[in-house]
């Protein structure tokens, strides 16, 4: 019967190359064109149908023994195949021990960051809120809600970088004194706020200006604030920030929104008042401007400047930040330089 001995030549061929396959993809091949679908078997069973009864039983008994013994030796040989790429992969893969590590850099967190982070710790201990704002402003909160009227003179000290006529990258976060206020509900006490964030000028760049710094506003306005109170607050901050030992001096000075005005020096940290290159022999430093808020400003938030005061001041961080860490050149904070963010970074 020539159907039962293709079936052995298939099946002796087959196996022989099952046994020789050293390729997984191969040995599915291999299971493909013998029996699957369309494979050799296939094929020779479709002789079938000319044989007899006794035949058939007999061709389909061989060719189920045949079909079990490919499953069993196709099952051996994958986990084989299988097996050893596993094995050839971790041979790959194999880990030195011995290696030296790599070390891993640790950032550190910016000079500014951590100049501003102990400012606000100081005030959060005062009482203060932390409100921020955004660097985008209005004509009419940067300025004229300052008591700073368009075409008023000490525009020119703050020119900036203009979106439209009407917005502005602000020029100082004084514009918050405004907003907060609006907001703030007085029948549940002072107002006191801090509000620190990036603004912009249009200033020549140089190793104390840059046309972007960082700046802190301040504000308190209740019913019985004094200049006293301003001055014993800033004295407090500054010790805190530089030391016990810091003197602070109020000089009179300009804001069109405060009224009087002063700007504070911090006795110089170099050579404590006696005079030296750091502090251009005058044994003091600038750090803020502040004042006690403008009549005006108070009013035009809605409040009656009769029965509420207050003061505010605007600190510049990159200034504190000098002085603390002795930083020579302001352009250092922008640049990004590995050498300076690790040298002063906490
Ligand atoms: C102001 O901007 C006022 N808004 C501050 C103020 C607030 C006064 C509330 C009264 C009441 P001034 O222009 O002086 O003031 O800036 C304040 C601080 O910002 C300065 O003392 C200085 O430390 C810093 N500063 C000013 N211009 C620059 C600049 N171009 N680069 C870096 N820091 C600057």
């Amino acid at each position: 019967m020539t159907l039962q001995s293709d079936i052995e030549n298939l099946q002796t061929k087959t196996l022989a190359d099952l046994a020789a396959t050293t390729d997984l993809q191969k040995l599915e091949a291999l299971r493909l064109e013998t029996v699957g679908k369309k494979g050799a078997l296939t094929e020779i069973l479709k002789g079938m149908r000319e044989l007899s009864d006794d035949d058939k039983k007999t061709v389909g008994a061989l060719a189920n023994a045949f079909r079990d013994a490919f499953a069993s030796q196709f099952e051996a040989k994958k986990s084989e195949l299988e097996l050893e790429s596993i094995n050839a992969q971790l041979g790959k893969e194999t880990l030195d021990v011995t290696l030296p590590g790599r070390r891993q850099k640790q950032g550190t967190r910016h000079v500014l960051t951590q100049t501003l982070e102990e400012l606000e710790a100081i005030f959060l201990g005062m009482g203060y809120e932390i409100v921020e704002g955004d660097e985008v402003e209005t004509d009419y909160y940067n300025f004229e809600r300052v008591n700073l009227p368009k075409n008023h003179p000490a525009r020119d000290m703050q020119d900036s970088f203009y979106i439209t006529e009407e917005t502005l990258l602000r020029t100082h976060t004084s514009g918050m004194q405004a907003r907060v206020m609006e907001k703030h509900d007085f029948s549940q006490g002072d107002l006191r706020m801090i509000s620190p964030g990036r603004v912009y000028r249009r200033d020549t760049d140089d190793a104390t200006h840059s046309h972007q710094f960082h700046q802190l506003e301040g504000m308190v306005i209740g019913e019985h604030v004094t200049m006293g109170d301003l001055k014993g607050t800033l004295e407090l901050v500054i010790r805190q920030m530089f030391g016990a030992d810091r003197e602070i001096r109020l000089r009179p000075s300009y804001f069109p929104f405060t009224e009087p005005s002063v700007e504070v020096d911090v006795s110089c940290f170099k050579c404590g008042g006696a005079g030296c290159n750091v502090c251009k022999h005058t044994g003091w430093i600038e750090i803020l401007g502040a004042g006690m808020t403008h009549p005006n400003v108070i009013e035009m938030s809605g409040l009656d400047p009769n029965i509420y005061q207050g003061f505010a001041f605007g600190i510049g961080q990159e200034r504190i930040a000098m002085l603390k860490y002795g930083i020579t050149d302001i352009r250092g904070f922008y640049q990004g330089d590995v050498r300076f963010l690790e040298e002063f970074g906490n």
